[in-house]
């Protein structure tokens, strides 16, 4: 029997490229031979799904997306067509969480310039005079958004000796830590404001200047989620102001980040959108990718569906 035809779209692991050649007969853009045979279709959660791909693949009966985030990708329009969408959850949780902390603790302890510090050779010149940080542990942590990456955020953040409390939609049952009503208010109780919420249409722009004030000048922005969630010009000018102390940032309003006051100021640590990139995670997420696909094909439940 033929194997079925799946384009990719994305800029994915190596592993997974392997996988999806030896199960399927893969297509790129560079070759996607006849659109009307393909029946799947591979793309990150960087990248999406747009309409405009979609009224090209006129065969198209599944998406299989590598990552959490679906905000790049269009649901109403796959759900109008009875494509059916996979994609993978969970399994990068922790490295998510993870680098969260790492952010945490960088921005805090000032762990860029340090390094830079030692290699500059400025350390063996001036002797030990870097510039302070700021004590981590026992701190107010704020995170917006318990679902499944804040709530691991929170459990790792108990082993600081930190005050938890949270901002959501609506009160997370399993969840011991106190909930705020309004993000504001979280601002302006938090030392560390964590973003860990979905990006939609929603969150656009929902940590603004008033959050930002809210927050404070003692306070810190860690952004794991999506940059859309930051309203952008108000965090550069809330940085340049010394109205927040520090944001230390994963995803940006437009990536890949260049030509940004954020990357010429000296309260920032940035990350090329790194979250879930490790040998662990992106092997897991690629797996899920492959399985969600051969269970399709096979006419079974894909491991993740969004709801
Ligand atoms: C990307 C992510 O999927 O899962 C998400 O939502 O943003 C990331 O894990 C990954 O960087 C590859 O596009």
């Amino acid at each position: 029997m033929s194997k079925p035809v799946v384009l990719n779209i994305a800029k994915i692991p190596a592993v997974l490229q392997q996988s999806l050649e030896s199960e399927f007969e893969l297509r790129t853009l560079d070759s996607p031979g006849d659109a009307s045979e393909i029946s799947g279709l591979v793309s990150s959660a960087i990248r999406g799904v747009d309409l405009a791909t979609l009224d090209r693949l006129p065969g198209l009966k599944v998406m299989s997306i590598f990552g959490v985030g679906l905000d790049k990708v269009d649901l109403a329009a796959a759900r109008r067509r009875g494509i059916r969408v996979g994609y993978t959850p969970d399994v990068l949780n922790d490295c998510v969480a993870d680098l969260a902390i790492g952010l945490m603790i960088a921005a805090s302890r000032k762990i860029p310039q340090a390094d830079g510090y030692v290699r500059s050779n400025r350390w063996a010149e001036t002797g030990n005079v870097f510039d302070l940080g700021d004590r981590v542990s026992g701190k107010r942590m704020g995170i917006a958004g318990m679902g499944r990456i804040g709530r691991i955020i929170a459990k790792r953040l108990v082993g600081f000796d930190a005050e938890i409390r949270y901002f959501s939609r609506s009160e997370v049952r399993e969840c011991s830590h106190e909930r705020v009503s309004t993000l504001q208010e979280l601002a302006a109780w938090c030392d560390y404001l964590f973003i860990a919420v979905s990006g939609s249409a929603e969150t656009r722009h929902m940590v603004d200047a008033g959050v930002l004030a809210a927050l404070g000048p003692q306070g810190y922005l860690i952004n794991v989620a999506r940059g859309s969630v930051v309203d952008e010009q108000a965090l550069v000018a809330a940085l340049e102001n010394e109205i927040i102390r520090g944001a230390a940032l994963d995803v940006y309003e437009v990536e890949p980040l260049k030509s940004s006051r954020l990357t010429e100021l000296r309260n920032t640590v940035l990350l090329p959108h790194v979250s879930s990139a490790t040998n662990e995670t992106r092997t897991a997420m690629s797996n899920m990718v492959v399985e969600n696909l051969k269970r399709f094909y096979a006419g079974e439940r894909m491991l993740a569906e969004p709801a």
